[in-house]
């Protein structure tokens, strides 16, 4: 008899995990408690994929053989938990598709960064003439590129949503770029659990294998001793030199890798990523590219040639000698740290959303320094006001992308930046942080 296998969630991660699991021959079931966008479903109905809306039915998944959770589920779900009482077990859409593809796994976690570090793995290895594809926790998903592709190496993002649910993956490079707090809703907001869930990642690991790790980051520090890692650990700092791993040189002008007695150097200043933060992106991604033994030549050519990535401290436009810069994937409080600590000019700050338990006290000294005003954009500002009312003369509350920029234009002079770096989620008044980022663009072009 065919096994059974259901799946939850009928989004990328979830259609592309029915489409692997049909090709391997399961019977296979999706459950989406809402609507499935009409993409998904043309992909479902062309593969027969039986699939439910609105509702998961318990009758026709509780009869499962193994269940595939899309990472947007939370494990605190009822179905879930009923599903593990019955000793059903349920996996990652990461964990299914790995037992089917035989490929080099690269693979990058953190709570910032990690998409900038994924792409940027992967421009090297691309560059280098390797066969890899890119998937995880962006752009098409992996499962649905091991049901039709070739290939031999990937490069994954893996959020902590998936590591959860990943037992038996195995990474062959697995990088950890920082853990800062951020999902504490899903962590029973322990940091401790968070960080346990991001060390997933090495969990499988041999000698063999590399572990890239940021040896300035506190939490990964503290973790790194009990977490067990059988792989070989290779850190980069931008503080301290390291027998092994990433740093600057003396004069802080040289990114320098040393991996084995290879060593790789390139200047700071020609890195194309600006930013302390994406110092850090580079010096991971030249351990990665040393570890797959890629030329150096391919290393630093993609480390000067990668161009920034949308949403990501975008620069937009300049309007009457303003820049306007487009930083709508920072969702946290770490990374608009960053691109507050990269502004060089008085600096209008548009801020605000969904706050996922915000300390904005952290930005307080940054605030102090470079804002000149801030423009509230989203339903609920009390604590961005309660935070910097008293360093900030102005603050206004706007609630569109369009009154934001506006509102922000007319707070500027000639000279100075409007960055859009939320430290929130998006969805009081988009439908997501690439809505919010582009219709941010399409204001400042209507100015
Ligand atoms: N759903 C149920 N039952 C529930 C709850 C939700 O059926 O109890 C359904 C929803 O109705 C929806 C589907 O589940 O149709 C969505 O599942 P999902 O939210 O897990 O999203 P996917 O579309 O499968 O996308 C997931 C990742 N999403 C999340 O982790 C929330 C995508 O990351 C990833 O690119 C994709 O898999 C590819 O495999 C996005 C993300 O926001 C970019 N990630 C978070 C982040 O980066 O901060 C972690
Ligand atoms: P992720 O995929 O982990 O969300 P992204 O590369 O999409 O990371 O970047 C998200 C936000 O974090 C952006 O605002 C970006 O400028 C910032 N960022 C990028 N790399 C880092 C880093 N290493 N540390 C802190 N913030 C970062």
């Amino acid at each position: 008899m065919k096994k059974r296998l259901v799946i939850l969630g009928g989004g990328e991660s979830g259609v592309g995990a029915a489409i692997l699991g049909r090709a391997k021959g399961f019977d296979v079931f999706l459950s989406d408690a809402g609507r499935i966008s009409p993409a998904h479903l043309d992909v479902l109905q062309a593969h027969h994929v039986r699939y439910e809306q609105d509702g998961h039915s318990e009758s026709l998944i509780l009869n499962a053989d193994e269940v595939v959770k899309s990472p947007g589920i939370p494990d605190s779900a009822p179905l879930v938990k009923k599903l593990t009482a019955a000793g059903i077990p349920v996996i990652a859409e990461i964990e299914f598709a790995g037992r089917y593809t035989k490929a080099k796994m690269i693979c990058v976690t953190g709570s910032n960064g990690k998409t900038t570090t994924t792409s940027l793995i992967y421009h090297m290895m691309a560059g280098a003439g390797l066969n890899v594809g890119l998937g995880g926790n962006i752009g098409k998903s992996f499962a649905l590129q091991v049901a039709f592709k070739r290939y031999d190496y990937y490069v994954l993002e893996l959020s902590s949503f998936q590591l959860d649910n990943m037992y038996h993956f195995k990474a062959d490079v697995a990088v950890l770029l920082n853990i800062t707090p951020d999902h504490m809703d899903r962590y029973g907001y322990s940091l401790e659990n968070y960080a346990r869930s991001k060390f997933r990642i090495a969990q499988n690991m041999d000698k063999e294998g590399c572990f890239i790790y940021c040896a300035d980051d506190e939490v990964t520090m503290k973790y790194l001793p009990e977490a067990g890692v059988q792989a070989q650990l290779l850190g980069f700092s931008r503080k301290r030199q390291l027998a092994q791993g990433a740093f600057l040189n003396s004069n802080n002008t040289k990114l320098v890798s040393m991996y084995k007695n290879d060593v790789f150097e390139t200047l700071v200043d020609e890195l194309s990523l600006k930013g302390k933060h994406n110092l850090y992106n580079s010096m991971a991604a030249s351990i990665a590219g040393q570890a797959l033994r890629i030329k150096k030549e391919n290393i630093r050519n993609s480390l000067i040639g990668f161009e920034s990535i949308e949403h990501r401290l975008e620069p937009v436009l300049k309007v009457g000698g303003v820049l306007f810069i487009n930083d709508s994937k920072a969702t946290n409080i770490n990374s608009t740290w960053y691109a507050l600590e990269s502004m060089t000019t008085p600096t209008v700050w548009i801020v605000g959303g969904v706050d996922k338990g915000n300390d904005y006290g952290e930005l307080a000294d940054l605030v102090r320094q470079k804002v000149k005003a801030i423009v509230c954009l989203g339903v609920d500002n009390r604590k961005i006001h309660e935070a910097f009312e008293s360093m900030v003369g102005i603050i206004v509350d706007t609630r569109s992308a369009e009154e934001a920029v506006k509102t922000a234009y007319s707070l500027s002079d000639r000279g100075d930046t409007v960055l859009l770096s939320p430290a929130c989620a998006s969805f009081d008044l988009f439908h997501s942080y690439e809505d919010r980022g582009r219709q941010f663009k399409n204001a400042i072009r209507y100015l």
